[in-house]
């Protein structure tokens, strides 16, 4: 097994940072150790098979993408990027983890969905990769199936409160997953927007012509986020259930929050970067290109972008700071625009929701340690650390100590990033909903269980390395 050492560098965990040499056996961390790497009067430099100077640069545990859309079915299409080609782009930008939604339909075996999405990752992946499961409906059988889910490393699985017809949950159906929830620790992630509502809104503005990509977040009016955050939280609270609410957009859905957390309920969000640097005026503002106002498809996602103006970006990375969010995921959902965000020009409703941003959130959320948004320890914290607890991978992922895989990221606060389209990501589109953003910082080297698979702007990983992650249940259950 090849030895190698890390030095020079200062590593940074969610606690504190400091000068220290990491040493690498195998797989495995062994040693964080003073710099200059003296063990029982051994000089390990010279005694290990590789030494990567990391001189000026911080030493990070590889980056965990707990909310990833790999080939998921939507719209009359599927997101784009496969296992392969987007585990390779989160290896790009220092992530060496992700999880990913299996998904169960109506009408469909909850095991099924779980064994489809183990073999459209097994042997493709560059990371690792664990999933957690979307359960789109909520009968008898799929109840009774999700119990064993646990046994399988699946410890969370996800609710849509949107979606009518495709993925939603009615409140019925949505209290007797919770108890299932409640019952086994497994964490209920939730879709938290009221779905039949804004189907209405979306309707009679497309009656009216109101069909351009900026409606769309017209239609998800942020009322029908925190209506459906308040909703979650109360019948998490009935039921006893972990809650965890994804992709939180809306300063009204986190202020859900951090009322039901003030009262001392067992409840976590997230929020992605779309949220915190994109907005709704922009997307109505995006005109160039031969897409017209259509461009602005490119930015719709849901939850959706939210207005600038009413200050919803400024609430989250406030709460990012407070604690009130815990946590930053993509929700990666990769379309091109040529053939799958076209199948919704003039009719907003029919555009494929999602925003590909794998390659960019370490990146992304480094240019808030830049701004002075969050500290160096917070961007860890928030992006490795704590979807390592939240999903039950910490310990193994997630911090930089003896035992640890040796995910590692060398990352060099002096490089520049610059986000354009294809030639420089490695997403699957054909577009980037990040194009024109410079980021003060540069990923230059990524190792994946001790093996180096991206260095000096080279991709040396191959398909196949990253390995199912079986995870545990989360460390912030009460
Ligand atoms: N949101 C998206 O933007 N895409 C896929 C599913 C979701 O909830
Ligand atoms: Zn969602
Ligand atoms: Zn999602």
């Amino acid at each position: 097994m090849a030895t190698t050492l890390i030095t020079g560098g200062t590593v940074v965990s969610s606690t504190g940072r400091a000068p220290a040499d990491v040493l690498i056996d195998g797989e495995r961390i062994v040693g964080v150790l003073e710099p200059g790497s003296q063990l029982l009067g051994t000089d390990v430099a010279a005694s290990v098979d590789r030494v990567i100077d990391a001189t000026g640069k911080y030493v990070i545990p590889g980056g965990i993408d707990a909310h990833t859309h790999m080939e998921l079915p939507f719209g009359g299409t599927a997101a784009i990027d496969t296992f392969e080609t987007g585990t390779r782009a989160a290896a790009w930008g220092g992530t060496t983890s992700i999880i990913d939604f299996a998904v169960q339909r109506y009408g469909e075996r909850v095991q099924d969905g779980l064994a489809a999405w183990h073999e459209k990752a097994a042997g493709n992946c560059a990371i690792d990769y664990g999933f957690h499961q979307i359960v789109g409906g909520v009968d008898d059988d799929s109840l009774a199936a999700m119990r064993s889910l646990p046994d399988e490393g699946v410890s969370s699985f996800k609710l849509f409160m949107a979606y009518p017809g495709v993925f939603y949950s009615d409140d019925a159906q949505v209290l007797k997953a919770m108890q299932v929830s409640r019952d086994t620790g497994m964490l209920t992630m939730m879709h938290a927007e009221n779905g039949p509502a804004i189907d209405v809104l979306a309707q009679q503005l497309v009656d009216q012509g109101k069909t351009d990509p900026y409606y769309h977040g017209i239609a998800r009016a942020w009322e029908m986020e925190e209506e459906a955050t308040h909703r979650a939280i109360m019948l998490a609270k009935l039921t006893g259930a972990p809650l965890y609410v994804v992709h939180v957009s809306a300063k009204q859905a986190v202020e859900q929050l951090a009322w039901a957390r003030d009262k001392g309920q067992n409840v976590y969000g997230e929020t992605c970067p779309q949220y915190l640097y994109l907005s709704l005026e922009e997307q109505l503002g995006a005109k160039s290109g031969e897409w017209g106002s259509f461009e602005g498809a490119k930015w719709v996602c849901s939850t959706p972008l939210r207005s600038r103006e009413e200050g919803h970006q400024d609430a989250m990375w406030q709460a990012l700071r407070t604690n009130d969010l815990q946590m930053v995921s993509t929700d990666h959902c990769p379309f091109c625009m040529k053939d799958q965000k076209e199948l919704g020009v003039g009719d907003f409703r029919k555009i494929p929701n999602g925003i590909g941003s794998i390659e960019h959130r370490m990146d992304l959320m480094y240019q808030g340690v830049v701004t002075g948004e969050i500290t160096l320890e917070r961007w860890v914290e928030l992006t490795s650390t704590t979807p390592a607890r939240m999903f039950g991978l910490y310990g193994t992922k997630g911090v930089i100590q003896p035992g640890a895989d040796a995910d590692v990221v060398v990352y060099d606060p002096y490089g520049h990033t610059s986000i354009g389209m294809g030639k420089t990501h490695h997403m699957n589109m054909d577009h980037s909903a990040w194009e024109g953003f410079e980021i003060d910082g540069h990923v230059d080297t990524v190792l994946s269980r001790g093996k180096v698979i991206v260095d000096d702007n080279a991709y040396l990983g191959a398909k196949g390395d990253g390995r199912f992650l079986k995870r545990g249940l989360s460390q912030y259950l009460i």
